[in-house]
């Protein structure tokens, strides 16, 4: 298993991407590795959220295109709340076409992701010229891209060669690739940040394939360094205190891993 048991401080060092670097950095002084998955369809309730969490997070993952009241001030206000606060703003929109394609995607549409999201996903199934073709619109705004190398879904087709495939694929781009969305810490190269979905405290699944480990599991044995919580916080009753409990979760078992 390829766990690091450097700090987040020193593996900031290592980074060609400077928002990588920024990133490992907001995390160490703000002391936390929780990402919220802020999957709500209203653009107040996706504010409201945010502020209430945003001491709590290191990332605020959306999926812009599920607001059904969405307005360019929805992206504005989400950009101040993330300057005051210091986090970073991810959009998962798990790109999947030809370079071309995916960079109308990125900059234009309706959403101008480019212009707001910190980072963006992609999945590697299309070969380099996905990458590339992001490169272009998100390099000269020095965005970072995350590629899906392990899916937390049931049933996924993504095995230990298409992971290695992704791995190599971002290696020939790792300015602007900061690290994957996967289950497993894939690289021992301490630059590469592993940002892990499907994670609740208790674990279990959906009734739709989605399959949970606890942060414990996630950090401990998988490697991640950075875990993704969607439901396990926003449908709790409290969600400041069950994010907090996240937090303080995800944070104790980094600072075990350094110490091993
Ligand atoms: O493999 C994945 C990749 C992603 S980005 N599995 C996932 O669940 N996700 C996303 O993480 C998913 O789209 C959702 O926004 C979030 C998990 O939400 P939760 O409510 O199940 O914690």
């Amino acid at each position: 298993m390829i766990i690091s048991r450097h700090s987040y401080t020193e593996r900031a060092h290592y980074c060609l991407s400077p928002l990588a670097k920024n990133l490992f950095h907001l995390m160490a002084e703000k002391e936390t590795n929780l990402a919220l998955s802020a999957d709500v369809t209203s653009a107040q309730k996706l504010l409201d959220l945010a502020e209430l969490l945003a001491p709590e997070i290191c990332v605020l993952k959306t999926h812009i295109d599920i607001i059904e009241d969405f307005t360019p001030a929805l992206t504005q206000q989400l950009r101040k709340l993330a300057l005051k606060h210091r986090f970073m703003l991810f959009e998962d929109r798990k790109f999947a076409d030809i370079g071309n394609t995916v960079k109308h995607q990125y900059n234009g549409g309706i959403y101008h992701i480019a212009d707001w999201a910190d980072l963006v996903n992609a999945h590697s199934l299309p070969g380099p010229g996905i990458i590339s073709g992001l490169a272009e619109v998100g390099r000269k705004k020095n965005r970072g891209l995350i590629l899906l190398a392990e899916m937390s879904s049931a049933g996924h087709l993504m095995g230990p060669e298409y992971m290695q495939n992704t791995l190599k694929m971002a290696e020939q781009f790792s300015d602007f690739v900061i690290g994957f969305i996967t289950q497993h810490a894939l690289s021992r190269d301490p630059h590469w940040i592993n940002i892990t979905p499907g994670v609740k405290i208790g674990s279990g699944s959906d009734t739709l394939g989605q399959q949970y480990v606890t942060p414990e599991k996630a950090i401990l044995e998988n490697g991640s360094d950075i875990i993704i919580v969607g439901r396990g916080i926003i449908q709790a009753n409290d969600p400041l205190t069950e994010a907090r409990k996240y937090r303080q979760s995800g944070w104790d078992c980094y600072l075990k891993r350094c110490e091993k």
